[in-house]
C-alpha cells in the first residue's frame, strides 16, 4: 500500500531544513485548548498527528494559559472569558471565520465557533506544509459561500453512479460500511477544504435506498453523521419521491394529500431522533424516469413544500435539483430543446418555494460537458434560493482516466457576468448570496472519491476535488494558486515537480477540449458510460441530443430568430451577444448557431479547419504530457508515478481515437481536405 496516496494532500512530510524545524519547533510544541468540543478534538488530533509527523515531536496539550507558549485554540466566546486582546475584533467574524494571529508569543486560532478553529487548525497546517516560517501571523478568514456541499452518487449496493474511483466507502452489499475509519479519513480531507455538507446516497433513489431514512438504517446513518459532525459537516440524505408509496404503503405520493404530509413529518420526526443536526433532503424528482409531483398534476413547488414543512421545525432544508428536462425528444422536433428546460420548468415557480427550499441548478444547461454555456436559470429567480451544481467526478471530462484539471473550468462560470442586476452581477456573487436576499445559497457537487487507495482513480485528479473544496471558500482564488498548494502539499515543494505539474494541470482542460469537442457542441461520446468518441452516438439514439452535422454543416440553432429561442433567457446584453453570429463567442458557437462548415472564426480558421487542427493538436499536447511527467521519474513516489503515467498512457490511446474518428467523420460529410494534408482517415 502506499501511504502518499492514501494522504492526498495531508502528506505532512517531515521537513528537513535544520533551522526551520527548530523555528517550528518552539512554535507548535505546545497546544493550548481553551474550550471543548468534539471539533476541538478532532483539531487537536489532526494537529498533534501532522507535527508529530513533521517535526518528530510530539506537542502538548495544555488547556490553560499559563507559562508555556505555543499554539492557543479558542473561540470567540472562551476569548472574551480568558481576557485575551488580539488587535482584531473577533466578533466581526461570519459564523464559520477565523483568524489566526501572532500575538503574544503565541499563535492563536481563533473561530466564531469551534468550527471556525478546526479550519483555522487545517489552515495552520497548510502554511507548514508549505515552509513558511509562521512569524507575524495575521491572516483573517471567512468563507465566501455558506452551503458548500459534496454530493456521493453512491449506491447502496456499493457501486457509484459515474464513479471512476472504485466502489463506495459507504455502502456495501446494501448496509452502510463497518470501515468507519475510512469515512473519518474522508471527513478530514473534506473539512481540511472547507466543505460543510454532505449527502451519503445518490440521486437516483431506487429500494434499498429509499429505506435509509428509516428506523432499519437510522442507527447507522447516525454513525456516519456523528463522525461528520466532529468535522463540521451536516450530514443529508438522498430521497426517493414515491417513499411514502414504497415505505408508508400509502396509495399516493401526491404532495397535497394529507396522509401524505403525516408521511413526512413523521419521517422528519424519526431522523432527527438519530441525527438531531440533519441537514435535510436532495431529491431528484421527475427526472430522467425518476418519480416526483407531475403524476399528480403538481408544480415543483407544490412538490417541495410539502418536504419543507416536515423539516422546517427541525431546522432542515430540501435541495431540489432543476436538472428536469424531456430526455425522450424526438430527432424530428426542432422546438424542443433541452438547454430551455430547466429555465422552461421553474422560472415561472419564483417566488412559491418555502425559504427552507433551495434549488439546485447545474452550472451548464445540459450536462457538465466539456464546454457549455452557463445557465440562464442562475439568477433568474430572485425570489427563490438556488445553489449552483458542479461536477467534480470527470463523467464527460476524461473519467480520471484523462488529466482535465476543472477549476478553470468551475471559475469561468463563477465569473460569468448574468447582468441580472446590471453589469457585475457575477454568478459568484449570486451564489456568495449578495445579489438577492436568499436564506440559503452556495455551490454543491458531484464528488469524484471511491475506495481505490488514492480516493480519486488518477492521483492528478485529487487536485479536483481539493480545487473544489478551495474554490468554493473563496471563489476569487485563481486556478493558479490552488494548483501551486495543492502540488506543494501532495508532492513537496522541488522545484521542477511544482513547475512541470502546475503547467500539466492548466493546459489539461483545454488538450481535453482540443481532442474531443469543439465550439461548444458537446456529446459526441459513447451512449450510457459516456467514455470515448462516437461522433452520431447521441444523433441516434432515443436520448438524443443532437450536432445536427450533415454535408453542409452542424451546430445547433439557439437563436429566437431562427431557433428554438433559448438565447432569450438570458439577459441583455447576454442574449444579443449570443444570439448574433457577429459577436457569439466561438468556444460556444455550435452551441448557439448552426452553421457551415467553411464558416469563418474570429481566429480566421473555417470551422472544419479548427476541427482538424485542434484534433491533431490535441494528441501532440498529450503526447506533451507524457514527456513532461517521464521527467518526474525519480522525483515522486514510484507508486504515484506509475499511477498517473498508466492514466496519461491510456489518455493517448484516448485522444488518438477522437482524433481519428472526429476527423474521418467531418472529411468524409463534408468533402473538403485538410490544409496540411495530415493524415485522415
Ligand atoms: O449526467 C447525468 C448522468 C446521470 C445522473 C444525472 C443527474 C445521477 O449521466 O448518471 O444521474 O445526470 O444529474 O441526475
Amino acid at each position: 500500500t502506499s501511504e502518499e496516496s492514501y494522504a492526498c494532500w495531508l502528506q505532512y512530510r517531515k521537513i528537513t531544513d535544520p533551522t526551520l524545524v527548530e523555528k517550528l519547533t518552539s512554535s507548535l510544541s505546545n497546544l493550548i485548548v481553551l474550550d471543548q468540543s468534539e471539533r476541538l478534538t478532532a483539531a487537536i488530533d489532526e494537529l498533534t498527528t501532522a507535527i508529530q509527523s513533521m517535526l518528530e515531536v510530539k506537542p502538548v496539550t495544555l488547556t490553560e494559559l499559563g507559562e508555556e507558549n505555543g499554539v492557543v485554540l479558542a473561540t470567540e466566546e472562551s476569548l472574551k472569558l480568558n481576557n485575551i486582546e488580539l488587535e482584531y475584533d473577533v466578533s466581526e467574524l461570519t459564523v464559520e471565520g477565523y483568524v489566526i494571529k501572532s500575538a503574544h508569543n503565541n499563535i492563536y486560532l481563533i473561530g466564531k465557533t469551534d468550527k471556525g478553529v478546526l479550519y483555522a487548525a487545517f489552515h495552520l497546517l497548510r502554511l507548514v506544509q508549505g515552509n513558511e516560517p509562521l512569524t507575524n501571523l495575521n491572516i483573517i478568514e471567512q468563507p465566501k459561500n455558506r452551503l458548500r456541499m459534496i454530493n456521493q452518487w453512491d449506491n447502496m449496493d456499493g457501486s457509484i453512479e459515474r464513479g471512476y474511483a472504485g466502489k463506495s466507502i459507504f455502502f456495501e452489499e446494501n448496509k452502510i460500511t463497518s470501515n468507519l475509519a475510512r469515512i473519518k479519513d474522508y471527513a478530514r480531507l473534506l473539512s481540511s477544504v472547507g466543505i460543510n455538507s454532505v449527502s451519503i446516497n445518490n440521486v437516483n433513489v431506487f429500494e434499498v435506498p429509499t429505506r435509509l431514512i428509516t428506523e432499519e438504517f437510522l442507527p447507522e446513518v447516525k454513525n456516519v453523521a456523528d463522525i461528520f459532525r466532529s468535522y463540521g459537516i451536516t450530514t443529508f440524505l438522498s430521497i426517493n419521491y414515491a417513499s411514502p408509496i414504497q415505505i408508508g404503503h400509502l396509495h399516493t405520493a401526491d404532495p397535497l394529500a394529507p396522509e401524505v404530509q403525516e408521511f413526512w413529518k413523521d419521517v422528519a420526526n424519526e431522523i432527527y431522533k438519530y441525527v438531531p443536526d440533519f441537514g435535510g433532503f436532495i431529491v431528484k424528482a421527475d427526472s430522467e424516469h425518476r418519480p416526483g409531483p407531475f403524476t399528480y398534476d403538481r408544480d415543483h413547488a407544490e412538490g417541495a413544500n410539502v418536504l419543507a414543512k416536515a423539516l422546517k421545525p427541525h431546522g432542515g432544508i430540501v435541495i431540489w435539483r432543476c436538472f428536469v428536462y424531456n430526455c425522450l425528444q424526438d430527432w424530428r422536433d426542432r422546438t424542443t430543446d433541452r438547454a430551455r428546460a430547466a429555465y422552461d420548468n421553474f422560472k415561472p415557480l419564483d417566488g412559491k418555494f418555502l425559504d427552507n427550499v433551495i434549488l439546485q441548478v447545474k452550472n451548464g444547461p445540459m450536462d457538465f460537458q466539456v464546454r457549455e454555456a452557463v445557465s440562464p436559470l442562475l439568477g433568474a429567480m430572485p425570489n427563490t434560493n438556488q445553489v449552483l451544481e458542479f461536477q467534480v467526478t470527470q463523467e464527460y471530462t476524461g473519467q480520471q482516466k484523462d488529466l482535465c484539471y476543472l477549476v478553470p473550468l468551475w471559475k469561468e462560470v463563477f465569473d460569468f457576468d448574468t447582468h441580472a442586476r446590471g453589469e457585475g452581477t457575477t454568478i459568484k456573487k449570486i451564489t456568495e448570496g449578495s445579489v438577492f436576499d436568499y436564506s440559503h445559497s452556495g455551490v454543491a457537487a458531484v464528488s469524484n472519491i471511491g475506495n481505490d487507495e488514492n480516493w480519486t482513480g488518477n492521483t492528478l485528479a485529487q487536485a479536483n476535488f481539493y480545487g473544489y473544496g478551495r474554490l468554493i471558500w473563496n471563489p476569487d482564488l485563481s486556478a493558479e494558486e490552488i494548483a501551486l498548494e495543492w502540488i506543494e502539499a501532495t508532492f513537496g515543494n522541488d522545484p521542477k515537480v511544482v513547475e512541470t505539474v502546475s503547467k500539466m494541470l492548466l493546459q489539461s482542460w483545454e488538450i481535453y477540449e482540443n481532442y474531443t469537442t469543439p465550439l461548444g457542441i458537446g456529446w459526441m461520446v459513447n451512449p450510457n458510460h459516456h467514455y470515448g468518441v462516437n461522433v452520431d452516438g447521441y444523433e441516434y439514439s432515443v436520448w438524443g441530443t443532437y450536432h445536427f452535422a450533415d454535408l453542409n454543416g452542424l451546430g445547433v440553432d439557439r437563436t429566437v430568430a431562427t431557433g428554438t429561442g433559448y438565447t432569450n433567457q438570458y439577459f441583455s446584453p447576454n442574449s444579443e451577444m449570443y444570439e448574433s453570429l457577429e459577436t457569439c463567442p466561438d468556444d460556444l458557437l455550435l452551441f448557439f448557431h448552426h452553421v457551415p462548415y467553411t464558416h469563418q472564426l474570429k481566429t480566421g480558421k473555417t470551422v472544419i479547419q479548427h476541427f482538424y487542427n485542434t484534433h491533431f493538436e490535441g494528441v501532440e499536447q498529450v503526447e506533451g504530457l507524457i514527456e513532461s511527467w517521464i521527467k518526474l521519474e525519480g522525483k515522486i513516489d514510484k507508486i504515484r508515478f506509475a499511477n498517473v503515467l498508466e492514466r496519461l498512457q491510456l489518455q493517448l490511446i484516448n485522444a488518438k481515437e477522437w482524433r481519428d474518428q472526429f476527423n474521418t467523420y467531418f472529411f468524409r460529410k463534408s468533402g473538403i481536405a485538410d490544409e496540411k494534408n495530415r493524415k485522415i482517415y
